[in-house]
């Protein structure tokens, strides 16, 4: 391994704090989601009001964390704690909130990585029109200055979104995540507003921080074809370029991937890519791309609509890791095409990697066998490392996550931390992948 690389750990602002609605903190479009029981869109119609209440044991949390052995620790900021209603009225108990955490986790030498956003949308904004209303590029440079203005000197590591493919595609177009729209045409438009926003960011950014690094945390959920078959293998790159590639090769090129681009023409989704777009797109390259990586799809073509009216449906495969398929092939194949694509120019970070399952509990001895989780960190980590041996820039490892947190739709029903949680008592118990990875860091750090 390289010295200085980042063993770390991550979680989200929504699946960590709860206080949804305290100290000023407004309502996001997740706790709106939530609370509106319609449609049981949430396991059990759970909401994360509470979550593990990290917001008022962040101190016990970050002591964990930051005796554990991780060098760097992602969390993200809410929105609606800094500005509650999106624009205007700045709440300065949020963020005092984040000034708190950050210092807790430089206290034990832990580097902080800040996603700027990570879904939870001020429901004002939302109401709006949300991200496909062209003025949140305005909401979010303001927000993001404010951000700017206040953890500038105290955060070196920027993250402007998490998985915009989710929150954008799942949110506006499939519709099963918030604000909820079922309108293809829509998130494409929303998209682009959104890679605006993101590329403005990271040139703004550079401009009033000198020596920030900004970047990006792309879920990549790559698809392969399900067999040899020839019409299996001719549909796999139109279901990327689609998919998880959309917002991949703006930021590995600078462009949308050409074959979704004709698509989308033929279709009428596409939208219109000024002059000035363009060039701030080619120009403000990321300063890292963070991969979020679980498993690929294998998928088989089908004469019917398919996914997203793309003729291609998911194959389950047997082999899994808890509730993930097993696939760590689909990461080092991952990591080589963003090494090739941004020709070895724009340095990788493995933003989150885990597995989930939904029988994480404590036996009669107390403890968590997880094995099931040693042996995926374990293969995955030893494809990061092989690739690092073969010459690829990668700065760092993320697992996801520290904790079991509120897994957005599915709730507390499924468990990807290292740590257990009693979502009752709200005690944290390590599980056995807690003490392997924590062993893990110190044979494999570089001093
Ligand atoms: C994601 C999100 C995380 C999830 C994690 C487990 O990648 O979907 O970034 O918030 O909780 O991936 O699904």
């Amino acid at each position: 391994m390289r010295k200085n690389f980042f063993w770390g750990t991550d979680t989200s602002a929504f699946q960590v704090e709860g206080a949804w609605n305290e100290d000023g903190k407004g309502e996001s479009i997740w706790d709106r989601f939530c609370h509106d029981r319609r449609g049981n869109k949430v396991y059990h119609n759970e909401n994360a009001d509470v979550a593990i209440d990290q917001y008022h044991r962040y101190k016990e949390d970050m002591k964990l964390l930051g005796t554990f052995g991780v060098n760097a620790h992602r969390f993200s900021v809410a929105w609606t704690r800094i500005l509650p209603e999106g624009t205007g009225k700045i709440n300065k108990a949020g963020i005092q909130y984040y000034h708190n955490l950050i210092d807790e986790m430089k206290g034990y030498g832990v580097e902080p990585f800040m996603t700027m956003y990570h879904w939870d949308l001020p429901q004002a904004l939302q109401d709006r029109g949300g991200w496909a209303n062209p003025e949140c590029v305005d909401w979010w440079l303001e927000y993001a200055n404010v951000l700017i203005d206040e953890f500038g000197s105290k955060v070196k590591y920027w993250i402007t979104y998490n998985e915009p493919y989710v929150f954008i595609f799942g949110g506006y177009s499939a519709g099963h995540f918030p604000p909820n729209i079922q309108c293809y045409k829509t998130a494409c438009q929303a998209g682009h507003y959104a890679m605006k926003a993101h590329f403005e960011t990271v040139k703004l950014i550079h401009e009033r921080i000198p020596g920030a690094q900004v970047g990006i945390a792309l879920d990549m959920v790559p698809r392969v074809p399900a067999t040899d078959r020839k019409e299996d293998i001719d549909i796999v790159p139109l279901a990327n370029d689609t998919a998880f590639y959309w917002f991949y090769n703006v930021m590995a090129t600078g462009e949308y991937p050409p074959l979704a681009v004709e698509e989308y023409k033929k279709r009428g989704y596409m939208f219109e890519i000024s002059d000035y777009d363009r060039r701030l797109f080619k120009e403000n390259p990321c300063d890292f791309i963070g991969i979020n990586y679980y498993s690929t799809m294998a998928v088989k073509y089908t004469e019917d609509e398919g996914i997203d009216g793309f003729h291609y449906l998911p194959v389950p495969r047997e082999e899994k890791y808890g509730t993930i398929e097993k696939d760590p092939e689909g990461l080092r194949n991952i990591l080589k095409k963003c090494w090739k694509d941004t020709e070895g120019k724009i340095p990788i970070i493995v933003t989150e990697n885990g597995c989930g399952g939904d029988a994480d509990c404590l036996g009669p001895d107390g403890k968590c066998h997880d094995e099931y989780r040693i042996n995926y960190l374990k293969d995955h980590s030893q494809v990061v490392k092989d690739c690092i041996a073969e010459g690829l820039d990668i700065r760092g490892y993320f697992v996801w996550s520290f904790w079991d947190i509120f897994e957005w739709s599915l709730g507390t029903g499924a468990r990807y931390g290292l740590t257990h949680v009693d979502y009752e008592t709200q005690v944290r118990t390590p599980k056995d992948s807690f003490f392997w990875y924590k062993q893990f860091i110190k044979d494999n750090t570089v001093e």
